[in-house]
């Protein structure tokens, strides 16, 4: 379906003036449509990746108690979406992708690096306000959107399948980052049985909380954007996604790994803000997850781009052959530098909870 049509279903656009692609996302198109008194984002979820029924359903379910929720607090947690001429949050076209029209913030920032301890205390805030809300719905009435989605050891069994169906060359252009996943084998372990104790709270969670998914608009709101991955999970692969995204001072295909680094500063910015805004309203076993959480989204994210490397780049839009490979090094450049620290950054964080 064109764009044209998907347009003809939103009345308030009749009189749109053009739309442009928008933003940076790795596997969604958006788009910015023009009227002559606003504008809107548009945005075409992509049907390969998420299973579409389900994150209709989720959204659905997400939207309908969030304006109440919304206006009982006070709070504004994510820009509008706006429904269609027939009354859905999604039009699906033709070929099974779904289309949404949302609320456009003109000289709203996000952020590809944290620029200072601020803007990371700020977010994590904004994300942990955004989970009380996500924590008064019934996890067992949301879907997968998309399956094993943060299934760390899940993803490094892929990753051994992955090793044993491709050839011997490709091996040899990624040895060292391949060697690195297999050494750390143990991450997915942690994991594994941290999963199979029973212990930890199933919830609600975003599952996608890269900082450029964290909306500052000009009038000072802080919003949390890009609700595909909505679904059951953990909180700490959503603290993880923030540790992995708001520490490093360089972009997550930053070519020259000097420049990648473990901001520490950061870290405690970050996790002070999550911390503050959950106080008492999680429990001491997710507390205690949470730096398992970062270790194990930043292993999983070096496994899925090393392993979208290795099939011949069938996920992630990449810009030329090897952008995967280097987005694989900044991730285990960061692994590294959690690593190193480990015993102060647990400190840190069971200081923090014991308040
Ligand atoms: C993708 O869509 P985007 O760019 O916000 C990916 C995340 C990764 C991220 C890495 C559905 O996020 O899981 O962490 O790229 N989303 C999906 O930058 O796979
Ligand atoms: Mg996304």
């Amino acid at each position: 379906m064109q764009i044209d049509e998907i347009i003809g279903k939103y009345n308030f656009l009749k009189d749109y003036i053009r739309y442009s692609p928008f933003g940076n996302g790795h596997i969604n198109d958006t788009y910015l449509i023009e009227t002559p008194g606003e504008a809107f984002i548009l945005q075409k979820v992509n049907k390969n990746v998420f299973d579409i029924p389900a994150l209709v359903s989720n959204l659905d379910f997400f939207f309908s108690a969030l304006w109440e929720y919304e206006s009982f607090n006070g709070v504004k947690l994510t820009p509008a979406v706006y429904k269609s001429d027939e009354g859905s949050y999604h039009v699906i076209d033709d070929e099974g992708a779904a289309w949404r029209v949302m609320e456009f913030f003109p000289g709203c920032s996000s952020y590809a690096i944290s620029p200072d301890t601020g803007i990371s205390y700020k977010a994590a805030r904004a994300m942990g306000s955004f989970q009380l809300f996500l924590n008064e719905l019934p996890a067992a009435k949301f879907r997968d959107t998309i399956k094993g989605f943060h299934d760390t050891p899940g993803r490094y069994e892929t990753f051994l399948q992955t090793l044993n169906k491709i050839d011997k060359s490709k091996k040899k252009e990624a040895a060292k980052e391949i060697e690195f996943v297999l050494k750390y084998g143990d991450i997915a372990c942690d994991v594994r049985t941290l999963f199979n104790s029973g212990k930890l709270h199933e919830r609600v969670t975003h599952n996608d909380t890269k900082l450029d998914n964290i909306l500052f608009t000009a009038d000072g709101q802080t919003l949390i954007i890009d609700l595909d991955t909505l679904m059951p999970g953990y909180i700490m692969y959503d603290y993880g996604d923030m540790v992995r995204t708001f520490t490093s001072p360089a972009k997550e295909d930053e070519r020259d790994i000097g420049k990648v680094q473990f901001r520490i500063e950061h870290f405690k910015a970050l996790t002070k803000g999550y911390v503050e805004a959950l106080k008492g309203k999680v429990d001491k076993t997710e507390t205690q997850s949470l730096l398992t959480g970062a270790k194990a989204i930043i292993y999983e994210q070096t496994i899925r781009f090393l392993n979208d490397y290795l099939l011949g780049n069938i996920y992630y839009k990449v810009k030329y052959p090897e952008h995967n490979l280097v987005r694989t090094r900044t991730q285990i450049k960061l692994l590294e530098g959690i690593l190193s620290n480990e015993k102060m950054l647990s400190d840190y964080i069971e200081e923090l909870a014991d308040k």
